[in-house]
Formats: C-alpha cells, structure tokens, sequence
C-alpha cells in the first residue's frame, strides 16, 4: 500500500508518507505548557501551544512561523518584523519546551533565513533566455509577456505533441507545506489534458518498494518514543544529527542520558557517530550486506536466533519453511552455511569484501542478538545505491531473525517510518483533479523520455503504458534544482536538455539563477516562504502543524507561481476553474478547513483556530505508543501479515521468481557494479558517497553567505589515500570518473575510511569553459543507472580517482 503512489511521491507532497500526521488512539493531552512572561493570555484548549504574535516594545511583531523546504524537520522560527521588514530570526524558547512538544527549534539553517530571502542575488523580475540554451543569459520581460509565453507555447505544444509531453520537474523546495505551485500546476494540467506524471521518491523509493516483500507493507516504522528503554540501538547509514528525522534527535538524546548504547555503521564518522556514537563501524559503501549476512551466521551458528519466534512467523528461514515450487538450498541457513555455492558466510568471509574486521563482526552479531530488545535502525543514505534495495531488505532479515519485530523496544528495519495518515496529502490532494494521462514514468526516466520516447520501456520504469507516445516536449520546474544539479549524471542531462529540438520549452521558478535555472527558457522569480502563506507540517511522528505566515510583502516583481498561473489559466480559457475565484490564503484556508470537517479524526484544526487565534502552532492529534507490527505478533491468526504467506517473509517467492540476480529471494550480498569488487577499480579505485550535511537541504540555501561559513564544500579523503596520491591538506583536487570531473579542495581526515571519499550533496553545478565543475557538485560524477526492481535511483554508487592538479 505504501509503496504505491497514485501521485508523484517527490512531488505531490514530498516523499510521501514519510512525514506523517498521525492518528493516534488516545485523545488528546493536556499540555503541560510553561507560560512564558510575553504570552498575554492562557490558551482554553489545551492542545493548543501558547507561542503566538508576541508584541514587544518599538512595534516589533514576532510571528512564529516555518519554512515550507524539504529540510528534515519543521521548525517553530520566529520571525522578528519591524516596518515591514525582518530585523531577526529566533527560534521557540527554552521556556516553551515540553514532553508534548519536544523540540523542533530552529537549526543553523533556520536561524540564517534572513539572509536567503533577503540575498541580493535573488531573483527580482521575470527574464526570457538569451542566446543559447543553459548559457544562462536572460533579458527582463514583463509579467504579461510571461504569462502569454507560457499560455502560447502549453497551447501549441499540447496541440502539437498532445498532454503527455508535458512534465513537472522534480522539486522539493516547498514540499514542507501543503500547498505548492508544482501541486496548484498539475491542477491546471489536469483541467487541459493532463500530463506526464513521475512516481519514486528519490529519497526512499527503493526502501519503499521493497519492505513490502519482508512485512508486506513498507510502514515499518514504530515511534520513537517506544524507544525509551532500548538498550542498543545500531544506526545504520542514519545520520539524524544533521538529517533531522522529526523529533529523532530529541529522543536519542534523552536515550543516550538514560544509558542507551548506540552503534553508527557508516563509511563516513558522521555528525551522529561523534555526537551520539559509543562505537563506530566504518564499511565499504554496497558492503552491507556482506556485513549482514556474516551477523546472521554468527548469530545462527551460536544459536543466538529466536527460534521459537522464526517458527511461529516467518518463511524461508531453513529448507522446512520453504514456500512450494522452489529448489533445495535456496532457504537462509542454506545460503548462509554454503550448500549451494559452497562458501559460508562468515566473519572471515565478510572482512575482506566490507573491509570490518571479523571480530568486530562477531562482536557486533553478539551483541545484537543477545539484547532484547534491541532496535537496528537504517538511514536512507545505503538505500540511495544500486544495492539499496537488498541493503534495505537484508536489515529486516536481521530483525526478523532476532524478533525483535512487533515488539517494544525493537524495530524491523527497512523503510521505518509509520503508517498514518499525512496531513498534507489529506489536505492537498483533492484539489488536484484527474490526470487522463495514464502512463507513468519513474523518476529515473524523464531524462531518458526527453532524449527518446522509445528508450522507456515497462522493463525500466514505465507504468500503466507499453510504450510512451511521445517525448517530453515542456517542462516546468517550480521549486527545483533537479533538472540539472540535483539529478544524477548532469553533464548527460545538460546535454539533452541543450538541444532546443528535443524538450521545446522550459519554465523555472526559483528565488536564484541555480544551475538548473539556467536551463529555462522562461525564468520566473517566485515569492518566499516569509512573503506567502502556506501551512507546513514535520517529518515522521511530529504531531503538529505550524501556520507558514506572510510577514513581509514581496518585493520587486516576485510573484507567488499561483498568482501567475491564474493569470496562465485565464489566458486558456480555464480561469475561473482553476482558480474558483480563491487567492493563494483562500485556498489554503479552504484546504485545512475542509480537512477539518472531513477527517475529525485526525484532529486537523480550522484555519481560524491558526491565524484568528493567533496562535499559529498546533497540535492535532498526538501519536505515540505506536509499535509496528505489533498486532500481527500478537495474533497472527486473525492479523497475518500482508504478504502472499501471511507470514514474514525471510525468503521471497516473488523476488525468486523474478530470478534477477540484482534482487534475490534472500536479501543477501551480491557485488555492487562500480562497487569495491568490480574491475573499475583499477581505473577509478575510490568510491564515492554523498551526504547530507547541516548548512543546507539538498541545494537550497547554497547561496546563503552565513551557511556558506558553517561548512566549507570539500572532498573527504583519508590520509591513506592522500598520502599515495601526495596530496596536502586544503589542497585543491581533481576528482573524476567517465561522466565528468569536479574541483574541489580536500579535507584529510580519519572520518573518512581508506577507499572511500566523501562529498556533501547539494553544491551548485559550476562548469567552467571547459565543462569541468569547480564547485564540488558530486552529481558530475554520479550515475542515472537505475536498481533492480524499483527503478529507482542510486546517486551513492559511483567509483572515482582523486588526483593533484
Ligand atoms: N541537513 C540536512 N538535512 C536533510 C537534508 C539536507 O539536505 N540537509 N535532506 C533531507 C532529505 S530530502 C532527505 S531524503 C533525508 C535523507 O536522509 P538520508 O538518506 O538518511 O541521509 P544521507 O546523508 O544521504 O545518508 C545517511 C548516511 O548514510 C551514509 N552512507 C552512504 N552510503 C552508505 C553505505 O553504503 N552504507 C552505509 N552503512 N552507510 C552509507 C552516509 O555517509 C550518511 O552519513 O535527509 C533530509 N534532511
Ligand atoms: N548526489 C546526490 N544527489 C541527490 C541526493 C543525494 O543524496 N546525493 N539526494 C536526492 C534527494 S533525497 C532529493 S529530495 C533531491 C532534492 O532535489 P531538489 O528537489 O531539486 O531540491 P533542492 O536542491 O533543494 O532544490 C529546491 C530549489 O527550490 C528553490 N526554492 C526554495 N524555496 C522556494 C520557493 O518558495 N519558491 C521557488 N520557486 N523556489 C524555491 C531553492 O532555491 C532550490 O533551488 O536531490 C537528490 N539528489
Ligand atoms: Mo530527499
């Protein structure tokens, strides 16, 4: 059910259902609030959170309110306005803070807005290409000249290549709140023919996709507050400390003081190993499984599995829980000892492949098994590889293994984020009409559907169609840097995009000329968050929305992308459809109201209980005490689990009869393409991985002067690795693979372990004439091939070499 979207899981909401809102059985608590001396008047209902319009002295307002980014969290910030204009951002006081409403203060990027809305840089008046395309030169045009480009070029091309060629980039720059102009375009493609609409989220696709085959549901996630009393907790390739995750972080701390150990298994000493870390297991990036699988021979072969759980739930585990129609040898215990292929898994066969020494191994496996419960909690950082999905899958074999499925205190792994019903989707969806354009492509094909229709087929990605009909000929990307920088392989992209006979008009809205900007034929200067309303709501369990307010007006002429897409929609004849003669406020006050009256349950207040009440930050209802699976363990008679058996599944019947070595009936390893065992190597010995780091999300803020400061764009390297190349520290480097070539300096540092090095994700694109980048951007490098069974994609996976200038 999770994993399959009606709507484009990066888009419609951003990666869906990962950030929920959600249900809770118990009614509400009452909220043991501290009043705090500015907050004139006590609330009456008690859910809700006295943070509101606090006046201070020289007529400054302070307005608690949020970002609409994707950045990990939703942060209560408070923006300081004096004469219109914002004189300093705060953040939710000490004194405010509360079990019920634990933390979610501004970060370093929340605490630096200031600075990225009023950035001199920023995009003022809408600008038509000049010469060639992604030269990046613009002339200003007026909005009217905008408007009916736009209105001509949707008319001819729809009439020319019909709705499918039409394409809504993906953009995750305002997916934090629920109302965003990529949604509010759909909406107007859908009222003229439809469009081309993408499915996988680029951020947890392939952990999405392939939890249903272990539990058959990817909601595998319990709360965190069920975590109180866990005695271990392993990280794996989870890195909440700059990631965010919701409340994440305020429970591993409170954790962390009540005694919980935490291990961190991740190439890179994250933020999270040095701040939360007891231990940290440096692997090889697309080695987890070797590592997993070696844990599981250790914990069979001394007996350390939980038999009588493996018995009672699950399938595939030895050759007498083995479904019909399948070979001898093919069950775990099978794979593990080595009845088929002859090699067991051991510690001693791990090390060399993971690079993790073997009795870290056995250590590890020991003391995984032998707590209870423990909780092996995975980021999506391994999932984001051409292995993820068997990374993915093979954690839950762990869990399930040790049972510490369905139990408090344990986790399942994979996916692990909640079922619940999310706000945003509630609210948003509905106003998006029917889209008559049944094929789907996924994410990971919209280069290819701009290149050559024929090159999207049902086996790499095309749903609901045999075949497309036509290539991409428009694109709009509203809120994105994913047509060129965020995008896997650039310089491949860059190249199609290029060709003015392929794709035959593209439209930008963003606050900067950003790497994918400079692709447009039209470039549109969209309002901020702080000059438009929206509602914005958390990652995972955070049970509360915050009224995204307008506190300062726009200026020059930026213009919110429903304001001008109402102006589009009344030059198509469809004005008073599209708009239903609402503003952007009206819609959103409409949105979050009918919510109200249609999903009591939820708790979903009214817009007035936001704005007029001035209290802007709400709890509905509260969600804790969530434990996945739990039912099932309980009862498996009367709740089996959503998988063919009804059992857990251990060992796939559906993965097997896919009989595709890339994805396997077990999860278990395979050697990764331009992993450490492929002959790549010899050419490109490093692997690269990518990460999510504090100063910015994705790439947006990447302008912002403070955050520039926070964390410089630099090259990991381990001083092994340095030294053969006689490179120095802060030395500017060559980094390069077949796609392309980036410059950037290096750090040297034991943070990172031997053979692989290290780059944030998110830095702008910069090719210089010759078309090597010299701002770092690792997507230079990367690769748009696709994983096994997703299709989805693997930006993580990629070998390269390092070398002096
Ligand atoms: N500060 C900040 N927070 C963000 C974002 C941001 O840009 N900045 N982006 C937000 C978004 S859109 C998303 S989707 C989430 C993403 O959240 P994640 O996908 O979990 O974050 P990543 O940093 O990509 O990966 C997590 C960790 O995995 C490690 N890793 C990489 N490859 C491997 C591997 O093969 N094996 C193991 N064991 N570990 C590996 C990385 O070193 C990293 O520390 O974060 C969100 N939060
Ligand atoms: N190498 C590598 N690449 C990756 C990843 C990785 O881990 N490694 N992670 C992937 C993931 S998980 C994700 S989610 C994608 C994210 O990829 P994108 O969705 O492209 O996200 P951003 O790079 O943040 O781009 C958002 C843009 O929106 C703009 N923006 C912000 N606010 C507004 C607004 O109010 N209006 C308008 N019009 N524009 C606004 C910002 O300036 C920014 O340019 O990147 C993916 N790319
Ligand atoms: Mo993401």
């Amino acid at each position: 059910m999770e994993s399959k979207h009606n709507q484009s899981d990066e888009q419609l909401i951003g990666p869906l259902s990962r950030r929920r809102f959600i249900q809770g059985s118990s009614a509400l608590m009452a909220v043991p609030f501290l009043a705090s001396k500015s907050v004139a008047s006590l609330p009456t209902d008690p859910s809700v959170i006295p943070t509101k319009n606090i006046s201070t002295q020289d007529n400054e307002r302070v307005v608690s309110t949020c970002s609409s980014f994707d950045c990990g969290g939703k942060c209560d910030i408070r923006a300081h306005v004096k004469e219109g204009v914002v004189t300093r951002i705060s953040t939710r006081p000490d004194a405010d803070l509360d079990e019920e409403m634990p933390i979610m203060r501004a970060c370093v990027r929340g605490r630096s807005y200031r600075k990225f809305v009023y950035h001199p840089n920023r995009l003022k008046y809408p600008m038509k290409r000049v010469g060639k395309r992604g030269e990046g030169r613009f002339e200003r045009i007026s909005w009217q000249e905008a408007t009916s480009l736009i209105a001509s070029e949707w008319q001819r091309i729809t009439d020319q290549y019909g709705p499918a060629s039409r394409f809504v980039s993906l953009s995750t720059g305002v997916t934090g709140g629920i109302f965003s102009g990529a949604n509010m375009l759909r909406r107007l493609f859908n009222l003229t023919g439809g469009f081309l609409e993408n499915y996988h989220s680029v951020s947890n696709g392939n952990t999405m996709a392939v939890t249903p085959y272990t539990y058959g549901t990817s909601a595998s996630g319990s709360t965190l507050d069920t975590l109180e009393d866990t005695p271990l907790v392993i990280l794996w390739g989870h890195n909440p400390n700059e990631t965010i995750f919701g409340h994440t972080n305020h429970y591993f701390q409170k954790m962390k003081k009540n005694g919980t150990k935490f291990i961190v298994v991740d190439p890179r000493y994250s933020d999270t190993a040095s701040s939360l870390a007891d231990q940290w297991i440096p692997i090889l990036p697309t080695t987890d499984n070797a590592l997993m699988d070696a844990m599981m021979y250790v914990i069979i072969s001394e007996n350390l599995h939980d038999q009588a759980f493996i018995d009672k739930y699950t399938l595939g585990f030895d050759e007498h829980q083995m479904p019909e129609g399948v070979a001898e040898n093919e069950s775990l215990v099978a794979y593990l000892m080595g009845k088929k292929d002859g090699i067991a898994k051991t510690p001693e066969w791990a090390e060399p492949i993971t690079k993790v020494p073997a009795e870290t191994i056995k250590q590890l496996a020991r003391e995984y098994a032998s707590t209870k419960p423990a909780a092996l909690m995975q980021g999506w950082g391994p999932q984001r590889h051409i292995c993820g999905e068997r990374s993915a899958r093979g954690a839950t074999l762990l869990a399930t293994i040790t049972g510490n499925v369905g139990v408090r205190g344990g986790w399942a792994a994979g996916y692990g984020m909640a079922v619940t019903p999310d706000l945003r989707k509630t609210i948003a969806g509905p106003s998006l009409f029917e889209n008559q354009v049944k094929a789907k492509i996924n994410i990971t094909n919209w280069v290819q559907a701009c290149e050559n229709a024929a090159l999207v087929t049902p086996d790499n990605g095309l749903k609901n169609a045999e075949k497309l009909d036509t290539e991409i000929k428009m694109i709009f990307s509203l809120a994105g840097n994913y047509m060129t920088n965020q995008n896997p392989d650039i310089l491949h992209a860059a190249q199609v995009l290029e060709d003015e006979n392929k794709v035959e008009f593209i439209v930008c809205s963003d606050l900067y000329l950003t790497p994918s900007a400079k692709y447009a034929d039209l470039l549109l200067p969209e309002t901020s968050f702080l000059e438009r309303w929206n509602i914005g709501g958390t990652w995972g369990p955070g049970d509360y929305i915050i009224l995204s307010e307008k506190v300062i007006e726009p200026e020059f002429e930026r213009r919110s992308d429903y304001d001008w897409l109402c102006d589009v929609a009344d030059k198509l004849g469809v004005g008073e459809q599209f708009s239903e003669g609402r503003t952007e406020k009206q819609w959103i006050e409409y949105l979050v109201n009918d919510a109200h009256v249609k999903r009591p349950e939820d708790g979903i207040p009214t817009f007035d209980e936001l704005l007029v009440k001035r209290r802007h930050l709400l709890k509905h209802k509260p969600h804790t005490g969530h434990v996945a699976f739990e039912k099932n363990i309980q009862d498996i008679e009367a709740h089996p689990f959503e998988t063919p058996s009804g059992k857990i599944e251990i060992f796939s019947k559906r993965l097997y009869d896919r009989n595709n070595r890339d994805i396997p009936a077990l999860s278990h390893y395979v050697p990764a393409i331009e992993g450490p065992e492929d002959s790549l190597t010899l050419r490109y010995p490093l692997q690269l991985i990518t990460w999510k780091g504090r100063n910015r999300a994705n790439s947006t803020q990447f302008a912002n002067p403070w955050l520039q400061e926070v964390q410089r764009q630099e090259l990991w390297i381990n001083p092994i690795d340095a030294k053969q190349r006689g490179i120095a520290d802060g030395e500017r480097v060559t980094v390069s693979n077949d796609r392309g070539t980036t410059m950037v300096p290096v750090k040297i540092t034991q943070r990172i372990m031997p053979g692989v090095v290290a780059l944030q994700a998110g830095a702008w694109w910069m090719p210089d004439e010759k078309g090597i980048d010299q701002g770092g951007c690792a997507n230079v490098l990367t690769s748009a091939r696709s994983t096994a069974m997703a299709y989805g994609n693997a930006h993580q996976t990629l070998l390269v070499e390092v070398s002096k200038v």
